[in-house]
Protein backbone atom coordinates (compact mmCIF):
# COMPACT_ATOMS: atom_id res chain seq x y z
CA UNK A 1 0.00 0.00 0.00
CA UNK A 2 1.25 3.25 -0.66
CA UNK A 3 2.45 4.92 2.06
CA UNK A 4 0.70 8.79 2.43
CA UNK A 5 2.71 9.97 5.33
CA UNK A 6 -1.02 10.57 7.03
CA UNK A 7 -1.11 7.39 9.09
CA UNK A 8 1.14 5.91 11.99
CA UNK A 9 4.56 6.70 12.86
CA UNK A 10 6.34 5.36 10.27
CA UNK A 11 9.09 2.72 10.77
CA UNK A 12 12.27 3.44 9.70
CA UNK A 13 15.04 0.62 11.23
CA UNK A 14 16.01 1.86 14.19
CA UNK A 15 15.43 5.71 13.95
CA UNK A 16 13.77 6.96 17.25
CA UNK A 17 10.41 8.41 16.74
CA UNK A 18 10.49 12.40 16.42
CA UNK A 19 9.60 13.97 19.32
CA UNK A 20 8.91 18.03 20.31
CA UNK A 21 10.38 19.57 23.43
CA UNK A 22 7.37 21.90 25.67
CA UNK A 23 9.20 24.28 27.86
CA UNK A 24 7.78 24.32 31.34
CA UNK A 25 8.73 26.52 34.09
CA UNK A 26 11.05 25.13 37.02
CA UNK A 27 8.54 26.06 39.60
CA UNK A 28 4.68 25.99 40.06
CA UNK A 29 3.13 27.10 42.65
CA UNK A 30 3.63 25.90 45.87
CA UNK A 31 7.22 24.12 44.78
CA UNK A 32 10.21 25.42 47.05
CA UNK A 33 12.25 27.98 44.52
CA UNK A 34 16.22 27.02 44.18
CA UNK A 35 17.79 30.03 42.17
CA UNK A 36 21.25 28.43 42.28
CA UNK A 37 21.42 27.19 38.47
CA UNK A 38 21.31 30.70 37.45
CA UNK A 39 25.14 31.97 37.15
CA UNK A 40 25.34 35.45 38.68
CA UNK A 41 29.23 36.61 38.60
CA UNK A 42 30.28 38.85 41.22
CA UNK A 43 29.76 42.99 40.41
CA UNK A 44 32.98 44.59 38.60
CA UNK A 45 34.39 41.81 36.62
CA UNK A 46 33.11 42.31 33.39
CA UNK A 47 35.12 44.14 31.07
CA UNK A 48 34.06 47.74 29.69
CA UNK A 49 34.98 47.92 25.73
CA UNK A 50 35.01 51.12 23.73
CA UNK A 51 31.51 52.36 23.10
CA UNK A 52 32.69 52.25 19.52
CA UNK A 53 34.18 49.03 19.55
CA UNK A 54 33.52 46.12 17.04
CA UNK A 55 30.02 44.11 17.79
CA UNK A 56 31.92 40.99 18.11
CA UNK A 57 33.86 42.79 20.82
CA UNK A 58 30.63 42.68 22.59
CA UNK A 59 30.00 38.40 23.05
CA UNK A 60 31.36 37.49 26.09
CA UNK A 61 29.09 40.62 27.54
CA UNK A 62 26.01 38.78 25.79
CA UNK A 63 26.88 35.86 28.17
CA UNK A 64 27.79 37.11 31.21
CA UNK A 65 25.45 39.84 33.50
CA UNK A 66 27.22 43.21 33.51
CA UNK A 67 27.04 44.43 37.43
CA UNK A 68 28.52 47.62 39.59
CA UNK A 69 26.77 47.34 43.15
CA UNK A 70 28.45 44.54 44.43
CA UNK A 71 27.57 42.52 48.11
CA UNK A 72 28.71 45.42 50.42
CA UNK A 73 26.52 47.95 48.23
CA UNK A 74 29.47 49.65 46.83
CA UNK A 75 29.81 50.66 43.15
CA UNK A 76 32.97 48.59 41.56
CA UNK A 77 34.07 47.80 38.24
CA UNK A 78 34.94 49.20 34.31
CA UNK A 79 31.21 50.13 34.68
CA UNK A 80 30.78 51.87 37.48
CA UNK A 81 29.06 55.08 35.73
CA UNK A 82 30.77 57.08 38.91
CA UNK A 83 27.49 59.63 39.41
CA UNK A 84 27.54 62.07 42.14
CA UNK A 85 25.15 61.34 44.44
CA UNK A 86 22.72 64.24 43.36
CA UNK A 87 21.87 62.10 40.22
CA UNK A 88 21.78 58.73 42.38
CA UNK A 89 19.33 60.31 44.92
CA UNK A 90 17.27 62.15 41.73
CA UNK A 91 17.04 58.39 40.57
CA UNK A 92 16.24 56.92 43.96
CA UNK A 93 12.83 59.09 43.79
CA UNK A 94 11.99 58.36 40.70
CA UNK A 95 11.66 55.09 41.38
CA UNK A 96 9.85 55.96 44.51
CA UNK A 97 7.44 57.79 42.95
CA UNK A 98 6.71 55.60 40.12
CA UNK A 99 5.97 52.79 43.09
CA UNK A 100 4.13 54.84 45.63
CA UNK A 101 2.13 55.54 41.87
CA UNK A 102 1.53 52.03 40.69
CA UNK A 103 0.08 50.97 44.42
CA UNK A 104 -1.59 53.67 44.20
CA UNK A 105 -3.23 53.17 40.77
CA UNK A 106 -3.49 49.32 41.56
CA UNK A 107 -6.04 50.47 44.28
CA UNK A 108 -7.68 52.71 42.24
CA UNK A 109 -8.40 49.52 40.05
CA UNK A 110 -9.79 47.77 42.72
CA UNK A 111 -11.82 50.78 43.99
CA UNK A 112 -13.35 50.64 40.74
CA UNK A 113 -12.23 53.97 39.44
CA UNK A 114 -10.56 52.08 36.25
CA UNK A 115 -10.57 48.94 34.32
CA UNK A 116 -6.91 48.26 34.63
CA UNK A 117 -3.46 48.84 35.64
CA UNK A 118 -0.62 47.70 35.27
CA UNK A 119 2.60 48.22 37.51
CA UNK A 120 6.38 47.94 37.11
CA UNK A 121 7.37 46.62 40.63
CA UNK A 122 10.76 45.26 40.74
CA UNK A 123 11.68 46.36 37.21
CA UNK A 124 11.80 50.41 38.32
CA UNK A 125 15.72 50.21 37.45
CA UNK A 126 15.56 49.73 34.10
CA UNK A 127 13.53 52.38 32.77
CA UNK A 128 14.42 55.12 35.22
CA UNK A 129 18.21 54.86 35.03
CA UNK A 130 17.82 54.49 31.09
CA UNK A 131 15.83 58.28 31.30
CA UNK A 132 18.86 59.53 33.13
CA UNK A 133 20.91 58.10 30.39
CA UNK A 134 19.31 59.18 27.65
CA UNK A 135 18.88 63.05 26.10
CA UNK A 136 16.03 64.49 27.04
CA UNK A 137 14.71 64.56 23.61
CA UNK A 138 15.77 61.14 22.56
CA UNK A 139 12.63 59.28 20.97
CA UNK A 140 11.61 56.59 23.60
CA UNK A 141 9.64 53.47 21.92
CA UNK A 142 8.02 51.71 25.22
CA UNK A 143 6.11 49.21 26.03
CA UNK A 144 3.28 49.40 28.53
CA UNK A 145 5.97 48.75 32.03
CA UNK A 146 8.13 51.75 31.62
CA UNK A 147 5.88 54.34 32.88
CA UNK A 148 9.05 55.50 34.89
CA UNK A 149 10.44 57.25 32.20
CA UNK A 150 7.59 59.33 31.73
CA UNK A 151 8.19 59.78 35.71
CA UNK A 152 11.94 60.55 35.06
CA UNK A 153 10.69 62.97 32.34
CA UNK A 154 8.70 64.94 35.12
CA UNK A 155 5.34 64.25 33.25
CA UNK A 156 2.69 65.75 35.01
CA UNK A 157 0.83 62.68 37.10
CA UNK A 158 -2.40 64.61 36.96
CA UNK A 159 -2.44 63.72 33.28
CA UNK A 160 -1.14 60.23 33.84
CA UNK A 161 -4.20 59.64 36.02
CA UNK A 162 -6.11 61.24 33.66
CA UNK A 163 -5.37 59.06 31.26
CA UNK A 164 -6.07 56.01 33.27
CA UNK A 165 -9.03 57.47 34.66
CA UNK A 166 -9.94 57.88 30.44
CA UNK A 167 -11.47 61.21 32.14
CA UNK A 168 -12.51 64.70 30.32
CA UNK A 169 -9.18 66.10 31.05
CA UNK A 170 -7.30 62.68 29.03
CA UNK A 171 -5.61 63.74 26.32
CA UNK A 172 -6.04 60.99 24.65
CA UNK A 173 -10.00 61.57 24.81
CA UNK A 174 -10.04 57.92 26.35
CA UNK A 175 -9.22 56.01 23.31
CA UNK A 176 -6.22 53.86 24.69
CA UNK A 177 -6.09 51.68 27.09
CA UNK A 178 -5.32 52.85 30.65
CA UNK A 179 -1.49 53.21 30.88
CA UNK A 180 -0.85 53.57 27.28
CA UNK A 181 0.32 56.88 27.48
CA UNK A 182 1.24 58.90 24.19
CA UNK A 183 3.61 62.18 25.08
CA UNK A 184 5.53 63.07 22.03
CA UNK A 185 6.73 66.52 23.89
CA UNK A 186 8.00 64.36 26.12
CA UNK A 187 9.60 61.77 23.78
CA UNK A 188 7.62 59.13 24.13
CA UNK A 189 6.12 57.40 21.52
CA UNK A 190 2.54 56.34 21.87
CA UNK A 191 1.90 52.82 23.26
CA UNK A 192 0.56 50.12 21.76
CA UNK A 193 -1.13 47.13 22.70
CA UNK A 194 0.35 45.05 19.76
CA UNK A 195 2.87 43.92 21.47
CA UNK A 196 6.65 44.39 19.38
CA UNK A 197 4.85 46.94 16.98
CA UNK A 198 7.04 49.78 18.58
CA UNK A 199 10.52 48.11 17.36
CA UNK A 200 10.42 48.69 13.65
CA UNK A 201 8.76 51.71 14.57
CA UNK A 202 11.44 52.90 16.67
CA UNK A 203 14.30 51.78 13.59
CA UNK A 204 12.28 53.65 11.35
CA UNK A 205 12.03 57.33 13.31
CA UNK A 206 16.12 56.38 14.54
CA UNK A 207 16.52 55.90 10.31
CA UNK A 208 14.67 58.90 9.36
CA UNK A 209 16.65 60.96 12.30
CA UNK A 210 20.02 60.32 10.40
CA UNK A 211 18.92 60.68 6.87
CA UNK A 212 17.29 64.18 8.56
CA UNK A 213 21.55 64.63 9.93
CA UNK A 214 19.29 64.99 13.41
CA UNK A 215 21.79 63.87 16.43
CA UNK A 216 18.62 62.24 18.31
CA UNK A 217 18.84 58.59 18.54
CA UNK A 218 15.86 55.87 19.38
CA UNK A 219 15.48 53.82 22.29
CA UNK A 220 13.19 50.91 22.20
CA UNK A 221 11.50 48.42 24.73
CA UNK A 222 9.81 45.32 24.56
CA UNK A 223 9.19 42.59 26.65
CA UNK A 224 10.78 39.21 26.52
CA UNK A 225 7.99 36.88 25.96
CA UNK A 226 6.95 40.03 22.95
CA UNK A 227 10.62 39.54 21.53
CA UNK A 228 9.53 36.24 19.89
CA UNK A 229 7.24 38.63 17.35
CA UNK A 230 8.15 38.85 14.20
CA UNK A 231 8.30 42.25 14.38
CA UNK A 232 11.07 42.24 16.70
CA UNK A 233 13.40 40.30 14.09
CA UNK A 234 12.55 42.60 11.13
CA UNK A 235 13.19 45.50 13.35
CA UNK A 236 16.58 44.28 14.06
CA UNK A 237 17.84 43.45 10.49
CA UNK A 238 16.64 47.15 9.34
CA UNK A 239 18.84 48.56 11.83
CA UNK A 240 21.74 46.70 11.25
CA UNK A 241 21.80 46.79 7.70
CA UNK A 242 21.27 50.57 7.58
CA UNK A 243 23.55 50.73 11.38
CA UNK A 244 20.44 52.59 12.83
CA UNK A 245 21.11 54.95 15.80
CA UNK A 246 19.19 53.18 17.63
CA UNK A 247 19.08 51.08 21.15
CA UNK A 248 16.89 47.66 21.76
CA UNK A 249 15.74 46.74 25.17
CA UNK A 250 14.39 43.68 26.05
CA UNK A 251 13.28 43.41 29.68
CA UNK A 252 13.23 39.98 30.66
CA UNK A 253 11.70 39.74 33.31
CA UNK A 254 11.43 35.67 33.23
CA UNK A 255 7.09 36.05 32.33
CA UNK A 256 4.96 36.99 29.75
CA UNK A 257 1.41 37.25 31.59
CA UNK A 258 1.28 33.00 32.47
CA UNK A 259 4.05 31.82 29.56
CA UNK A 260 7.70 32.07 31.24
CA UNK A 261 10.70 33.11 29.13
CA UNK A 262 11.07 29.71 27.98
CA UNK A 263 8.20 29.94 25.11
CA UNK A 264 10.57 32.81 24.07
CA UNK A 265 13.49 30.82 23.47
CA UNK A 266 15.55 31.61 27.06
CA UNK A 267 16.33 28.00 27.30
CA UNK A 268 18.51 27.91 24.69
CA UNK A 269 20.67 31.23 24.48
CA UNK A 270 20.24 34.43 26.01
CA UNK A 271 18.59 37.59 24.78
CA UNK A 272 21.54 39.26 24.39
CA UNK A 273 23.25 36.25 22.31
CA UNK A 274 20.64 37.53 19.48
CA UNK A 275 22.67 40.53 18.92
CA UNK A 276 25.66 38.06 17.23
CA UNK A 277 23.21 37.04 14.57
CA UNK A 278 22.55 40.18 13.14
CA UNK A 279 26.28 41.57 13.88
CA UNK A 280 25.45 44.42 16.18
CA UNK A 281 26.61 44.67 20.02
CA UNK A 282 24.63 43.11 22.72
CA UNK A 283 25.34 43.93 26.42
CA UNK A 284 22.96 41.65 29.27
CA UNK A 285 22.92 43.77 32.03
CA UNK A 286 21.90 43.58 35.81
CA UNK A 287 18.16 44.96 35.47
CA UNK A 288 18.00 45.76 39.42
CA UNK A 289 20.97 47.42 39.52
CA UNK A 290 20.61 51.05 38.57
CA UNK A 291 24.21 51.59 38.07
CA UNK A 292 24.75 49.05 35.86
CA UNK A 293 22.03 49.86 33.95
CA UNK A 294 22.53 53.03 33.44
CA UNK A 295 25.98 52.63 32.43
CA UNK A 296 24.76 50.02 29.76
CA UNK A 297 22.35 52.97 28.44
CA UNK A 298 24.69 55.38 28.35
CA UNK A 299 27.60 53.15 26.51
CA UNK A 300 24.59 52.06 23.90
CA UNK A 301 23.76 56.04 23.59
CA UNK A 302 26.81 57.05 23.21
CA UNK A 303 27.70 53.96 20.40
CA UNK A 304 24.43 54.98 18.53
CA UNK A 305 25.42 58.92 18.63
CA UNK A 306 28.68 58.21 17.74
CA UNK A 307 27.33 56.27 14.36
CA UNK A 308 28.48 52.84 15.53
CA UNK A 309 25.70 51.46 15.24
CA UNK A 310 22.78 49.82 16.99
CA UNK A 311 22.74 47.70 20.75
CA UNK A 312 20.39 45.40 22.29
CA UNK A 313 20.90 45.16 26.32
CA UNK A 314 19.03 42.31 27.74
CA UNK A 315 17.61 43.34 31.45
CA UNK A 316 18.16 40.61 33.46
CA UNK A 317 14.88 41.12 36.13
CA UNK A 318 12.16 39.67 37.39
CA UNK A 319 8.12 40.49 37.02
CA UNK A 320 7.38 41.00 41.10
CA UNK A 321 4.04 41.08 41.04
CA UNK A 322 1.34 40.17 38.74
CA UNK A 323 0.88 41.10 34.90
CA UNK A 324 -1.85 43.48 35.11
CA UNK A 325 -4.99 44.09 37.42
CA UNK A 326 -6.57 40.84 35.25
CA UNK A 327 -4.20 38.74 36.28
CA UNK A 328 -3.65 36.41 39.61
CA UNK A 329 -0.14 34.92 39.29
CA UNK A 330 -0.82 32.43 41.59
CA UNK A 331 -2.06 30.69 39.69
CA UNK A 332 0.47 29.54 37.81
CA UNK A 333 3.89 30.39 39.28
CA UNK A 334 5.27 30.01 42.90
CA UNK A 335 5.14 32.62 45.42
CA UNK A 336 8.45 31.87 46.79
CA UNK A 337 10.12 33.32 43.33
CA UNK A 338 9.67 36.79 44.40
CA UNK A 339 11.25 36.24 47.50
CA UNK A 340 14.46 34.34 46.48
CA UNK A 341 15.25 36.19 43.28
CA UNK A 342 18.54 36.20 43.26
CA UNK A 343 19.00 40.07 42.42
CA UNK A 344 17.18 41.78 45.29
CA UNK A 345 14.79 44.62 44.69
CA UNK A 346 16.31 47.78 42.41
CA UNK A 347 15.22 50.78 44.90
CA UNK A 348 16.41 48.59 48.07
CA UNK A 349 19.78 47.76 46.22
CA UNK A 350 20.18 51.65 45.22
CA UNK A 351 19.32 52.90 49.05
CA UNK A 352 21.83 50.81 50.21
CA UNK A 353 24.51 51.95 48.08
CA UNK A 354 23.79 55.91 48.96
CA UNK A 355 23.50 55.08 52.87
CA UNK A 356 27.33 53.45 52.16
CA UNK A 357 28.19 56.39 50.41
CA UNK A 358 26.97 58.50 53.87
CA UNK A 359 24.76 60.39 51.34
CA UNK A 360 21.30 59.06 52.29
CA UNK A 361 19.96 57.20 55.80
CA UNK A 362 17.03 55.53 56.80
CA UNK A 363 15.47 58.30 58.09
CA UNK A 364 15.60 60.24 55.15
CA UNK A 365 14.02 57.42 52.94
CA UNK A 366 11.01 56.94 55.11
CA UNK A 367 10.80 60.83 54.87
CA UNK A 368 10.79 60.94 50.81
CA UNK A 369 8.64 57.69 50.76
CA UNK A 370 5.82 59.60 52.61
CA UNK A 371 6.48 62.54 50.07
CA UNK A 372 6.00 60.55 46.96
CA UNK A 373 2.89 59.12 48.78
CA UNK A 374 1.50 62.55 49.22
CA UNK A 375 2.47 63.61 45.77
CA UNK A 376 0.77 60.94 44.03
CA UNK A 377 -2.64 61.19 46.31
CA UNK A 378 -2.50 64.78 45.32
CA UNK A 379 -2.28 64.03 41.36
CA UNK A 380 -5.25 61.41 42.10
CA UNK A 381 -7.95 63.89 43.54
CA UNK A 382 -6.95 66.66 41.01
CA UNK A 383 -7.54 64.04 38.57
CA UNK A 384 -10.96 62.69 40.07
CA UNK A 385 -11.85 66.07 39.54
CA UNK A 386 -12.13 65.14 36.01
CA UNK A 387 -13.44 62.06 36.53
CA UNK A 388 -13.48 58.25 37.01
CA UNK A 389 -14.64 55.17 35.46
CA UNK A 390 -18.55 55.34 35.03
CA UNK A 391 -18.95 58.72 36.37
CA UNK A 392 -19.93 59.74 32.57
CA UNK A 393 -17.07 62.68 33.12
CA UNK A 394 -15.58 61.03 30.07
CA UNK A 395 -14.80 62.94 26.43
CA UNK A 396 -18.00 62.90 24.67
CA UNK A 397 -18.86 59.77 23.46
CA UNK A 398 -19.57 60.92 19.64
CA UNK A 399 -15.85 62.38 19.16
CA UNK A 400 -14.73 58.45 19.13
CA UNK A 401 -15.73 58.84 15.15
CA UNK A 402 -13.81 62.18 14.90
CA UNK A 403 -9.74 62.73 14.13
CA UNK A 404 -9.28 59.87 11.49
CA UNK A 405 -10.41 61.34 8.48
CA UNK A 406 -10.38 64.80 7.75
CA UNK A 407 -14.08 64.55 6.95
CA UNK A 408 -15.97 61.91 8.17
CA UNK A 409 -17.18 59.37 5.39
CA UNK A 410 -21.09 59.30 5.32
CA UNK A 411 -20.96 55.51 6.29
CA UNK A 412 -19.32 56.35 9.45
CA UNK A 413 -21.39 59.42 10.14
CA UNK A 414 -24.60 56.76 9.80
CA UNK A 415 -22.69 54.38 11.96
CA UNK A 416 -22.12 57.81 14.33
CA UNK A 417 -25.56 58.78 14.65
CA UNK A 418 -27.00 55.19 15.52
CA UNK A 419 -24.63 54.49 17.64
CA UNK A 420 -25.47 57.90 19.77
CA UNK A 421 -29.16 57.03 18.91
CA UNK A 422 -29.02 53.58 20.37
CA UNK A 423 -26.96 54.47 23.72
CA UNK A 424 -30.09 57.13 24.23
CA UNK A 425 -32.65 54.46 23.74
CA UNK A 426 -30.83 52.46 26.05
CA UNK A 427 -29.13 55.13 29.33
CA UNK A 428 -31.10 57.87 28.77
CA UNK A 429 -29.92 58.88 32.30
CA UNK A 430 -26.32 59.22 29.98
CA UNK A 431 -25.28 62.13 28.79
CA UNK A 432 -23.69 62.42 25.27
C1 LIG B 1 0.64 40.75 19.22
C2 LIG B 1 0.10 40.46 20.59
N1 LIG B 1 0.06 39.18 21.03
C3 LIG B 1 -0.43 38.90 22.26
C4 LIG B 1 -0.89 39.90 23.07
C5 LIG B 1 -1.44 39.57 24.46
N2 LIG B 1 -0.44 39.94 25.48
C6 LIG B 1 -0.46 41.14 26.10
S1 LIG B 1 0.81 41.33 27.18
C7 LIG B 1 1.40 39.78 26.85
C8 LIG B 1 2.64 39.27 27.52
C9 LIG B 1 3.87 39.98 27.10
O1 LIG B 1 4.96 39.56 27.89
P1 LIG B 1 6.37 40.23 27.78
O2 LIG B 1 6.65 40.62 26.38
O3 LIG B 1 7.36 39.35 28.44
O4 LIG B 1 6.20 41.60 28.58
P2 LIG B 1 5.89 41.80 30.13
O5 LIG B 1 4.40 41.82 30.27
O6 LIG B 1 6.52 40.71 30.88
O7 LIG B 1 6.46 43.15 30.47
C10 LIG B 1 0.59 39.14 25.90
C11 LIG B 1 0.82 37.78 25.40
C12 LIG B 1 -0.83 41.23 22.57
N3 LIG B 1 -1.23 42.28 23.32
N4 LIG B 1 -0.32 41.49 21.34
MG1 LIG C 1 8.11 39.46 30.35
Amino acid sequence: MADSGAGPARNRGNLPPLSLHVPEPRFRPGDRVDYSHLPIPPAGEQARPDETCDASDTRGLCDDLIRVLDDDHRAVGAWDPKLDPETLRRMLRSMALTRAFDDRMYRGQRQGKTSFYMKCTGEEAISIATAHALARDDMVFPSYRQQGILISRDFPLVEMVNQIYSNRADRLKGRQLPVMYSARDYGFFSISGNLATQYPQAVGWAMASAIKGDTRIASAFVGEGSSAEGDFHAAMTFAAVYNAPVVFNIVNNQWAISSFSGFAGAERATFAARAAGYGIAGLRVDGNDALAVYAAALWAADRARANAGPTLIEHFTYRAEGHSTSDDPSAYRSVQEREEWPLGDPIDRLMRHLIALGEWSSEQHAEMDLQVAEEVKAATKQAEKNGILGHGMHHPFHTMFEDVFEELPWHLQEQAEQAIRERQTKFPEWKA
